[in-house]
């Protein structure tokens, strides 16, 4: 797979987006959903046939949207109906299908953020103080999940190493945090013992200030669904998707390795790294392959590559380690 190192990219090459292409593709995509919809016998996770259709059509454009060189060659796009009908986000119920039926009246403004921990500048920021300083930048990522299915996401979000030096982390930030709101009222799930809420993550700071790490606000030049984390998640696009926090109110520097949701639940299952690696398998299942969403039922599974086809931009910040043990 061809991806362009970040390093090669000239300011030259962002150019204003091309909406038009995307909607075309939009269209084909819808249309093919509905199609499939006549076999339901067929259902797996991770088919096209287990996809619902989005109630809400997508209409919040995003203004300012650069389109930038990060791109997937090669690969389609998934659908705007598939990426927001297909999702986790435990908080809105276990089930795929649960966050767009169930988080739509979720409130996304106000939105606060609380910087803590080991930087010059922590405090309470509006989400407009995060966001409007920066140019809205689309950025086409490979998107894996760890239980082994896939999607190609047009994500229109900001650079989180741009956001993150704002606040000055000290020499002791050694690591990132993030916390989802705590919210039982809007969030039925927060009020069953599913997880240990609020969901958190982390990372260590020089993935964190990666450049390919990126904090995001919309998806196909539009304002970010609720289902998808709005109004403000993390895209890590080397490590499987549970990494990507959604809804984020906190965000901490600290010198002691942040706590993950995941790795809480199950040490064993999930570690603090989590990057995409093909030659380490979860305990109940390979990693080797997965499953893109709305392909063709026939294709069959695709060879997942190492660190999720982002080996060149990201392999040296693990030069030296045991990734089965820090996996
Ligand atoms: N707060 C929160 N963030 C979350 C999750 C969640 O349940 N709660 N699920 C994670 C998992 S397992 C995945 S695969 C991605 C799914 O993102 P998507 O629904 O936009 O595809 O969100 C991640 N972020
Ligand atoms: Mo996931």
């Amino acid at each position: 797979m061809l991806i362009k190192r970040p390093d090669r990219i000239k300011p030259g090459e962002i150019t204003p987006r091309d909406v038009y292409l995307h909607r075309r593709r939009f269209l084909a995509g819808a249309g093919a959903i509905a199609g499939a919809s006549a076999l339901p016998g067929l259902l797996t996770p991770g088919s096209a046939l287990a996809l619902a259709a989005d109630p809400r059509s997508p209409g919040k454009k995003l203004p300012g949207v650069v389109e930038t060189a990060y791109k997937v060659d090669g690969e389609r796009l998934n659908s705007w109906n598939a990426i927001t009908s297909y999702n986790n986000f435990y908080e809105f119920g276990t089930d795929k299908v649960d966050p767009v039926r169930n988080a739509q009246d979720f409130k996304t403004r106000p939105w606060k953020v609380k910087v803590i921990g080991e930087c010059n500048k922590p405090g309470d920021y509006d989400i407009e103080d995060f966001i409007s300083p920066h140019t809205l930048q689309e950025r086409i990522y490979r998107f894996r999940c760890v239980e082994a299915w896939s999607m190609v996401v047009p994500w229109v979000g900001i650079p989180l190493a741009d956001v993150l030096k704002r606040f000055e982390p000290g020499s002791k930030a050694k690591y990132v945090s993030f916390r989802t709101v705590f919210d039982p009222k809007q969030m039925p799930a927060q009020n069953q013992p599913i997880l240990d809420w609020p969901y958190v993550e982390g990372l260590r700071i020089d993935e964190a200030m990666h450049p390919l790490s990126l904090l995001v606000v919309g998806l196909y030049g539009e304002v970010l669904p609720n289902q998808n984390g709005a109004p403000l998640r993390l895209m890590v696009p080397w490590k499987y998707g549970f990494k990507s926090i959604k809804s984020i109110v906190t965000i901490g520097f600290s010198e002691k390795e942040p706590p993950s949701t995941w790795n809480l639940a199950a040490p064993r299952e999930y570690g603090f790294y989590s990057n995409v690696n093909p030659e380490v398998d979860h305990p109940r299942w390979s990693q080797a392959s997965e499953r893109r969403l709305e392909a063709n039922v026939f294709d069959g599974r695709l060879p997942t590559p190492m660190f999720n086809g982002y080996a060149d931009e990201v392999a040296g910040l693990y030069a030296g380690m045991d990734l089965r043990k820090f996996f």
